[in-house]
């Protein structure tokens, strides 16, 4: 290791990895190889590694290259991050407690984490380039500044939550990672439409959906492989609140939320807001990317009983999310003192809420909140009530929204095998002194 491809005294490993992956990886682990993405531990890198979790390793050649030990990934993995709950380190998958959510507007500190595979070696904004092929008259290459140049610039409050986001919530459990609330985020994207550089290229009459690719790395490191890909029809691509994103919060896209180009499909499974754009394959049928098929983000086509097995060809592609809000105040297990201000968040995917109440009787009786106007479309609705509890003891908080549509949210909400769109009401317990 040299000077200048060390981590430099106080820098966290996961500092000198998002600064240099590839110095950092070479520094640790030697010579990176396709496909495999193996290295050793070797010499001064191993003499680090092993410094900065305090102990040998004895096992060291069994490291993966890139790999971050889970004793520093804990405190280290989330920079930039506040608070977040880590699920997982490889790939990283991390949620926001409810009461962390109560901005109006989703500082990027806590914007949810939901990766499928390994960060992109390289996030340099000056270098990327975004592809547009497929049934189109002219293919595109674009630079980050051809599409600053070419296209409107539009800042958006967009609304993306992961399709498994209440996941934790399903009985009998499904595996996947147990999301409970917080896969969700409303942050402010800039960026252009995509609807506008689908126009420019020239949509053919062939065109029926897209097929979004990105720069991340699949778990095994096989460059053969992709994390995911998956598209919308191509109506759902032509919405006016469906952006290429190069901003967030007025600032750089997180590394972790997909620097330095992300696609934002509002009120869709998270999943379809491709990060670390690259390519826009328009696509003459149904895109069958990686996670497009078999039961992911798909919903059986029929009801079935909790835990029932269910024959693939019976699952349909999960498209908007359902009627859901989140009480983000007080936090949960909060003590307040006879009356308090109890709000948060609603949204329901291509719609709009209507009404969202509040119930301290276990549902018996509703009061409605107050609720603004979404401050543009595809973004949540903020809402605030004042209650006042009529004796000291435990209650719980239930919210419900009510879309434009008229569907409310449910207290149930039926069982599917992946653990998909679970809306069922938020409910917090506060105890009144
Ligand atoms: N390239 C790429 N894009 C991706 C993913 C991914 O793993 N790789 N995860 C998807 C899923 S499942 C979700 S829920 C959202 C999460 O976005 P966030 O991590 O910015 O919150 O990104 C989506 N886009
Ligand atoms: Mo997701």
């Amino acid at each position: 290791m040299t000077k200048d491809d060390k981590p430099q005294e106080g820098m966290g490993l996961h500092e000198f990895f998002a600064k240099d992956p590839i110095a950092a990886d070479k520094a640790f682990f030697g010579r990176v190889s396709y496909p495999d993405r193996r290295g050793f531990l070797r010499g001064a890198g191993l003499a680090t590694m092993a410094a900065m979790v305090g102990a040998n390793i004895p096992f060291h050649r069994n490291m993966p290259a890139g790999f971050i030990p889970v004793a520093l990934a804990s405190e280290d993995v989330l920079q930039g991050k506040d608070g977040l709950k880590l699920f997982n380190d490889r790939p990283v998958n991390a949620e926001t407690p409810a009461h962390l959510l109560d901005d109006p507007i989703t500082p990027t500190s806590r914007h949810f984490i939901r990766n499928n595979g390994l960060l992109p070696d390289d996030m340099d904004p000056a270098k990327w380039r975004l592809k547009v092929d497929g049934e189109v008259e002219n293919e595109l290459e674009l630079s980050i500044d051809d599409l600053k140049n070419q296209f409107e610039v539009v800042t958006m409050a967009l609304v993306i939550e992961c399709g498994g986001n209440g996941r934790a919530y399903f009985d009998p459990p499904v595996s996947g990672n147990q999301w409970t609330v917080g896969a969700v985020g409303c942050s402010n994207w800039t960026g252009v439409r995509l609807k506008d550089v689908l126009t420019k290229a020239g949509l053919k009459s062939t065109a029926v959906y897209t097929g979004h690719e990105g720069a991340d790395i699949h778990l095994s490191g096989d460059p053969d492989k992709v994390p995911i890909s998956r598209g919308v029809p191509i109506e759902k691509a032509m919405a006016d609140d469906v952006l290429i994103a190069f901003q967030m919060n007025d600032g750089p896209i997180h590394p972790m939320n997909g620097a330095p180009l992300r696609l934002v499909v509002p009120g869709w499974p998270g999943s379809c807001s491709q990060k670390w754009l690259t390519r826009i394959w328009v696509r003459d049928k149904v895109h069958d990317g990686e996670k497009m098929g078999g039961t992911s983000y798909r919903l059986p086509n029929r009801p079935v009983a909790p835990g029932e097995k269910v024959a693939t060809e019976d699952f349909v592609i999960m498209e908007r999310m359902p009627v859901k809000s989140i009480i983000t105040f007080p936090e949960n297990n909060a003590e307040v003192k006879g009356e308090t201000e109890v709000r948060g968040h609603a949204w329901s995917g291509d719609r709009t809420i209507d009404a969202l109440d509040i119930s301290i009787d276990f549902g018996a009786t509703w009061q409605r909140a107050e609720l603004d106007q979404p401050v543009n479309s595809g973004a949540w609705q903020n809402w605030r009530a004042n209650v006042k509890f009529p004796t000291p003891g435990y209650y719980e908080i239930w919210a419900r929204a009510t879309d434009s549509e008229g569907v409310a949210q449910p207290f149930a909400v039926a069982w599917n095998p992946r653990g998909y769109g679970n809306n069922v009401m938020h409910r917090i317990a506060v105890r009144v002194s």
